[in-house]
């Protein structure tokens, strides 16, 4: 089996620990989400979470913190690359903090200025649940008459920009704040700042002249440097994709296929240099071969994202779908990572996480993370742990 992991905010999460352990995980994935973007995590800081999060009441099932899920990558990382000293300074200061508290595995993105990002937080289903939903008509709204970016209309053709210039011209004040919210103002999790449009602008301004081949230049750079650290600390440092996996706002993303993935372990083959392996990004694109991109990369894989989104007819927006039931042929892929899995030793097991639930049953009419419910989440990994017994249980 994989292990069965769950993200979890910290102390402020609707989630509890015991919500966390009744839903069958027993591996934590979180962060030091208050430290600044490009601050140094401290050991101290780390040993101080990693203790809440382990020291279960007496008769309690014990967790473990393995996962960190994301050290953030500032902003100037990935525009100057290995000039960025600081920065990246600070993000090995952290990588140190969390290895000395053994924690193995670290989870971050190369996705400039916005991380994932969504249209719509709780988008109705037929079943009276929600579910977040990427709408591309929606997300040129916000681009051509929100947002205002040059060039936007390039991005963007006929009938969308028809369609966008309609739904923005029935939006009340209220539609818009909202639209900016999800779109600008960092999701859960996020490794970017909350943006005002005027801040958007100008942190889309700094990226002028850079393109993908110039990212993914700058990505190997910072490999190039931590990656050695990682590897003596015996920590993998694992690559979350583009969520969407695809150019946004005219910025370049570069972990978006299977080409980009082969590119850095071509570049930097160091066993450090891991992959997340998100169902639920990359199987947006219909290009993506989803269960043989896990055969192939299999032994990079350090951690798992498994969620499904179902494509629209248009190809480009997409929700959220039950975790067996969108694009992703997940029993494939789960049989690629058992197989994998299988052949590791038990201290190097991939961990999985049921990723972005519904909002379901009691969750309708409670605070929630988006996308980080508890039931829905229960529900999602009830489902995957069938198939990964299933698959594993010999006849
Ligand atoms: C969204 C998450 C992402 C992810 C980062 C990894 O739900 O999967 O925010 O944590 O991109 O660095």
């Amino acid at each position: 089996m994989l292990i069965q992991g769950w993200r979890w905010f910290g102390p402020k999460d609707p989630v509890s620990l015991d919500d966390i352990r009744q839903a069958g995980a027993r591996e934590i994935v979180s962060a030091l989400h208050d430290v600044s973007i490009g601050e140094a995590w401290t050991r101290s800081a780390v040993a101080e979470r990693k203790a809440l999060i382990e020291t279960a009441p007496a008769g309690r099932t014990p967790l473990a913190w393995t996962v960190v899920e994301s050290i953030p990558i500032p902003d100037d990382v990935k525009r100057l690359g290995a000039r960025a000293t600081r920065s990246i300074d600070a993000w090995v200061e952290s990588l140190k903090a969390v290895a000395a508290n053994d924690i193995k595995i670290i989870c971050y993105n190369f996705m400039p200025v916005v991380d994932w990002a969504r249209t719509d937080l709780d988008w109705p289903l037929p079943t009276g649940a929600t579910a977040l939903r990427f709408d591309n008509d929606r997300f040129a709204a916000f681009e051509l008459h929100i947002l205002e970016r040059p060039g936007a209309e390039n991005d963007f053709d006929a009938g969308t920009r028809a369609r966008a210039r309609a739904l923005h011209e029935a939006m009340g004040p209220d539609d818009i704040a909202y639209l900016i919210k999800v779109i600008a103002s960092a999701l859960p999790g996020s490794t970017t700042e909350p943006l005002t449009i005027p801040a958007f602008r100008e942190r889309l301004a700094l990226y002028r002249g850079i393109g993908a081949a110039q990212l993914r230049q700058h990505l190997i750079e910072f490999l190039g440097i931590v990656t050695p650290v990682a590897e003596s600390l015996g920590v993998r440092l694992t690559l979350h994709p583009d969520d969407p996996p695809r150019p946004l706002f005219g910025l370049p993303r570069v972990a978006s296929t299977a080409a980009d993935y082969q590119a850095l372990f071509d570049a930097v083959p160091s066993p450090a240099n891991g992959m997340c392996f998100c169902t639920g990004s990359l199987g947006v694109r219909p290009d993506n071969d989803l269960p043989a991109m896990a055969a192939h990369f299999g032994p990079r894989v350090g951690f798992a994202h498994l969620r499904a989104t179902k494509r629209d007819t248009d190809g480009l927006s997409f929700h959220e779908a039950d975790h067996l039931d969108g694009d992703v042929d997940m029993v494939a892929v789960l049989a690629a990572l058992l197989k994998e899995n299988r052949q590791r030793p038990v201290t190097d097991k991939i961990v999985m996480r049921p990723d972005h639930g519904h909002r379901m049953l009691d969750d309708l009419g409670k605070t929630v993370t988006p996308g980080y419910t508890g039931i829905g989440r229960l529900k999602g990994l009830a489902e995957l742990r069938g198939v990964m017994t299933a698959l594993e249980h010999r006849l």
